[in-house]
């Protein structure tokens, strides 16, 4: 599918809300991918599926998953994770993109994982900061992502861990091996 029928497609299934901070993401990563080395086309693609499953009812994913012969772990974490999976799948299965790069950095662009790819960091980093995004500490993040995207994913990810942590919320071991692993690549 070509990228006005993959818009439009997963425009169709989203809120208008959701739809916005789509168009974010997308104009985010072009820029990060600019000035960091990455190929605009490649993140942006990515970026306009990322949350293409994310207003799916919860079922629906959670059978998705199930169906399609996914990673079941993500069934015993939270279920703000499983979108993710789901999109990487539909990228290949409903919008027939062979990129395996593509579809990891939508696989991964919540969780985070070790040893995540520059296109993975750009999508990562520009669905956290992309400008209809308003939370305490973005601009912070922000400004850490024009010098640095290991930067700004530490800062958004010990950002996210606490607050699960706040919450008493479960975390997703990949979440932590990110933090982890961005944390010792910095400091070596
Ligand atoms: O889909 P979006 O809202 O654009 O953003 P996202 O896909 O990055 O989802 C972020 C939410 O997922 C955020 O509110 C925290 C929540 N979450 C729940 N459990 C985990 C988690 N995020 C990470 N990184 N790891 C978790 O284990
Ligand atoms: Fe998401
Ligand atoms: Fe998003």
């Amino acid at each position: 599918m070509n990228r006005e029928d993959i818009m439009l497609s997963v425009s169709s299934g989203m809120p208008e809300k959701r739809w916005t901070h789509t168009l974010g993401v997308m104009s985010t990563s072009r820029q990060l991918a600019e000035q960091y080395g990455e190929d605009a086309d490649r993140a942006e693609l990515a970026a306009i599926i990322h949350d293409a499953a994310k207003f799916w009812p919860i079922e629906q994913q959670k059978n998705y998953i199930i169906q399609h012969e996914l990673d079941q772990e993500l069934l015993q974490y939270n279920k703000e994770l499983w979108h993710a999976e789901i999109g990487a799948h539909l990228a290949w299965a409903q919008y027939g993109i062979d990129d395996r790069g593509i579809r990891d950095a939508i696989r991964y662009h919540t969780s985070g994982r070790a040893g995540m790819t520059l296109i993975e960091k750009i999508v990562w980093v520009a669905d956290y900061i992309e400008p209809n995004r308003n939370f305490p500490g973005v601009d912070k993040a922000r400004e850490l992502a024009a010098s640095s995207l290991d930067q700004c994913m530490l800062y958004g990810l010990n950002s996210t861990i606490t607050l699960l942590i706040e919450k008493n919320r479960i975390i997703y071991p990949g979440t932590l091996a990110a933090r982890n692993d961005l944390l010792s690549s910095l400091s070596e």
